[in-house]
């Protein structure tokens, strides 16, 4: 499991604001809009208690106050504990909150503490890439490149497919590959293949932890990349070259998804 660093989030509001930015041009909305749109959700006053988290790797700096940027970001009053673990959590109930923001090296999650619903960091953001995606405005087709189909990826692929996109699917783990071929009725792409290596997309979806994940081959001029992979799939020349739309973000599109997947 890759683990954000303090370098990741650098600038997290920036980020935001570019991402936000992107996410307009493509889709017309913003990522409020999507989200409000997308869960039928709209926040009123739940107040958010963000509790750091020691346990494996420990607690990464500007993790929780990243966290606390972006929900004041969208709107949600927050504040982050002063102890951490089962301290924290109780320092954040005790404190008012209906909103429980915390992860540890596997899991970041949101509960609603007053309507129980509860919330996984990774569906939540390949769900919102993909729904993200899945509006781009000047798509010429309804095909999608879905590139990594893991914990983020599968949600993502499974997303598209329930909103009637043709899935082409590739992942490097081939027995990943043909299980979620076989589940989700999705396209092997593969590569090295020619035939395939001469598609093009103007949607591509990416969630892999790797770099240059995306072919060039495959890159249709102002195509959008929906990518929450850390790092970046494409090249800044090969973005440039293209005129890709890049909707890439390292926590708070992610966050929003699971915030409004739990109002
Ligand atoms: P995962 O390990 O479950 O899945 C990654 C998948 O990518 C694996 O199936 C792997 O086989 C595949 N893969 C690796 N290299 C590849 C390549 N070159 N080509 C094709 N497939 C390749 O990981 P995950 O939890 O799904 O996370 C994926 C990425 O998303 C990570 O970089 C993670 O840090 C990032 N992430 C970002 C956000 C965000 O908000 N931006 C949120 C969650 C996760
Ligand atoms: O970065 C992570 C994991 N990859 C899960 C997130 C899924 N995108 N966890 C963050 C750990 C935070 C730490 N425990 C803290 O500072 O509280």
């Amino acid at each position: 499991m890759a683990l954000l660093t303090p370098e990741d989030l650098e600038n997290i509001n920036k980020q935001l604001q570019e991402a936000d930015s992107s996410v307009r041009k493509v889709t017309g909305l913003d990522i409020k809009g999507i989200c409000k749109d997308f869960y039928g959700t709209t926040p009123c006053c739940e107040k958010v208690g963000i509790v750091p988290v020691t346990s494996g790797n420990g607690i990464i700096g500007s993790f929780s106050a990243s966290l606390h940027a972006i929900t004041g970001y969208f709107g949600f009053d927050s504040f982050v504990t002063d102890m951490p673990d089962v301290s924290g959590y109780y320092e954040a109930v005790r404190n008012g909150a209906q909103i429980i923001l915390m992860a540890d090296d596997n899991t970041f999650l949101a509960h609603n503490l007053k309507n129980g619903k509860i919330a996984n960091n990774q569906p939540c953001t390949g769900i919102i890439y993909a729904e993200i995606a899945s509006r781009h405005l000047k798509a010429d087709s309804k095909d999608v490149l879905a590139v990594g189909l893991g914990k983020v990826g599968f949600p993502g692929a499974a997303h598209f497919v329930h909103k009637g996109f043709r899935v082409y699917g590739y992942d490097a783990d081939k027995a990943l590959l043909e299980k979620t071929v076989s589940s989700l009725g999705i396209i092997p792409f593969d590569p090295d293949n020619h035939s395939d290596n001469f598609r093009k997309f103007s949607i591509i979806f990416e969630a892999t932890p790797c770099a240059n994940t995306i072919p060039e081959s495959v890159i249709s001029e102002n195509c959008v990349i929906s990518t929450p992979g850390i790092p970046c799939a494409i090249s800044k020349e090969l973005q440039k070259k293209y005129g890709v739309e890049l909707i890439m973000e390292p926590l708070g599109i992610g966050t929003a998804s699971m915030l409004y997947s739990v109002l």
